[in-house]
């Protein structure tokens, strides 16, 4: 008999079983957001800050074809340590499945599956969006559509500047997604807590956002509500060493020829390379950050119903 397509963990069902807390989390920063060895060693520590919440951690990730939520320390560790393994979204888990691979999940990917699997709320660095050139390349995120049919609570830390912010921000209200500043009304740069661009709407608690995600319910709105969470000032990049990276990425990338699923990745270990791993510590925040909040979150909207 072939086996299940996903296992959920013991804890993770334990927990949503009984209404208690529970934060997913995704596995592409470990697998492709972050260099080696550093990237085990944050999502471990994210995974305790969470903890540290009341919450339970369901990372979520595909091993050896098997989709899972909630990877336990162990293949958590074979996951980020192992070369080969994939960057999925949702449309790859299929494929995925059915030939064994090993693979972290995007955004899309990972919404899908908490959702699924009963989790109601999914913190993440950036989410994403619309690439520049879009309107000629087509390359937009499978994020955001998958965000318009997905019924959950998603932290991020708005986009990265990488992409085309003010065209994300489009496409998010076409899509019907939800997008409220978390006590700002800044849309924050993952890299930067002001991406330039404003969003309309703002909430100012955990117990807040768990208010819109029941009005929601209500209304039989089921698209994403995004809360952007912008990281601390204090922990930000300095915007002129943010611009002059970005600038320099943007440039790389038209040289390299780079494009598809590849395009972020290398974005990203750019302006890693040209801020000497300042941007590094920046993503960290950020993810610490994210993992807090929607930890925090996870509480408020715990319980039956
Ligand atoms: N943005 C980041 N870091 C990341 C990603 C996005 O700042 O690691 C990952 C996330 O998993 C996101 C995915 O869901 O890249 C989007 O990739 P694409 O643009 O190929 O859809
Ligand atoms: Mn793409």
């Amino acid at each position: 008999m072939q086996r299940r397509t996903v296992r959920i963990a013991d804890e993770v069902a334990g927990a949503l079983a009984a209404g208690r807390p529970v934060l997913a989390c995704e596995s592409t920063i470990a697998t492709h957001g972050l260099p080696r060895p550093r990237n085990l060693q944050v999502a471990l520590d994210a995974e305790a800050l969470v903890r540290d919440h009341g919450a339970v951690p369901a990372t979520i990730g595909v091993l050896d074809g098997e989709v899972v939520v909630g990877l336990s320390e162990g293949e958590l560790e074979r996951l980020a340590g192992s070369d080969g393994v994939h960057k999925l979204s949702a449309r790859d888990l299929p494929v995925a499945a059915a030939t064994g691979a090993s693979g972290g999940t995007t955004v899309a990917a990972t919404a899908h599956l908490a959702h699924r699997a009963g989790i109601r709320v999914f913190a993440t660095g950036g989410l994403g969006g619309v690439h520049r050139g879009a309107a000629r390349t087509f390359d937009e995120s499978a994020d955001l559509p998958a965000l318009a049919r997905l019924p959950v609570v998603v932290v991020s830390a708005g986009v990265k500047s990488v992409l085309d912010v003010p065209a994300t921000l489009e496409r998010l209200e076409t899509l019907g997604v939800a997008v409220a500043g978390y006590r700002t009304h800044a849309f924050p740069g993952f890299y930067v807590a002001d991406s330039g661009h404003r969003v309309t709407q703002c909430l100012e608690s955990p117990e807040q956002v768990a208010a819109a995600w029941r009005a929601a319910r209500d209304l039989g709105l089921d698209a994403a509500l995004l809360v952007a969470n912008p990281v601390p000032g204090r922990d930000q990049l300095p915007p002129a060493e943010h611009d002059a990276a970005l600038a320099s990425a943007l440039a790389a990338l038209e040289t390299a020829g780079i494009t598809g699923a590849a395009v972020t990745p290398f974005l990203l270990q750019h302006v890693r390379d040209t801020t000497g791993d300042r941007s590094l510590e920046v993503n960290v925040a950020v993810y610490r950050n994210n993992m807090d909040l929607g930890a925090r979150i996870a509480g408020a909207l715990a319980g039956p119903g």
